[in-house]
């Protein structure tokens, strides 16, 4: 069964905003902040409750840059997940269960220890362009197939 998740980012011509994920889904990963749609939200919605519960951000602007279906081969897995840059926030990030928040400089992105996808996609999201793809994965670590385009 596919699920919508959301994935929300804090970037600028110098910073980018990340979180360590603690526990679950990325797992000893950096990434951007995020989680499911749950029932009876928008997907806007989702990622301002997400970015608030993980990082303690108000959301006040943001942007929907992406749209990437991800496939796991190994468990079945369909993630649709809609990535937006956030351009106007409130407050300060504060460590969370999920998330240990860290700004990184935009030259010093820690793609090693991030999802193998985020190299791929990661430089048009800087570029501020609009992006849509499908990728299929082996397992967590191993990407097989990707097809990614401005939309
Ligand atoms: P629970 O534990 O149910 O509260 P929830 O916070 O709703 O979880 P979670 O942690 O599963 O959701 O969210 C996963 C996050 O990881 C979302 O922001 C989407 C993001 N994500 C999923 N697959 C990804 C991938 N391949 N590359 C990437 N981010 C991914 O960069």
């Amino acid at each position: 069964m596919k699920k919508i998740l959301n994935l929300c980012l804090i970037a600028d011509a110098e910073k980018i905003l990340l979180g360590m994920k603690k526990r679950g889904w990325g797992e000893g990963r950096w990434n951007g902040f995020g989680g499911k749609v749950e029932e009876g939200e928008t997907i806007e919605q989702s990622a301002k409750r997400e970015m608030l519960e993980e990082s303690g951000i108000i959301i006040n602007g943001m942007e929907e840059r992406g749209v990437i279906e991800f496939t796991y081969l190994d468990t079945g897995k369909i993630m649709e997940v809609h990535i937006f840059h956030v351009s106007d926030y409130e407050g300060e990030p504060k460590e969370s269960e999920e998330m240990k928040p860290q700004w990184f400089n935009i030259n010093e992105i820690p793609f090693e220890s991030m999802w193998p996808d985020d190299a791929i996609w990661m430089p048009m999201f800087l570029a501020g362009k609009k992006f849509q793809g499908v990728m299929t994965f082996q397992d967590t670590n191993t990407i097989v197939s990707h097809d990614l385009r401005e939309a």
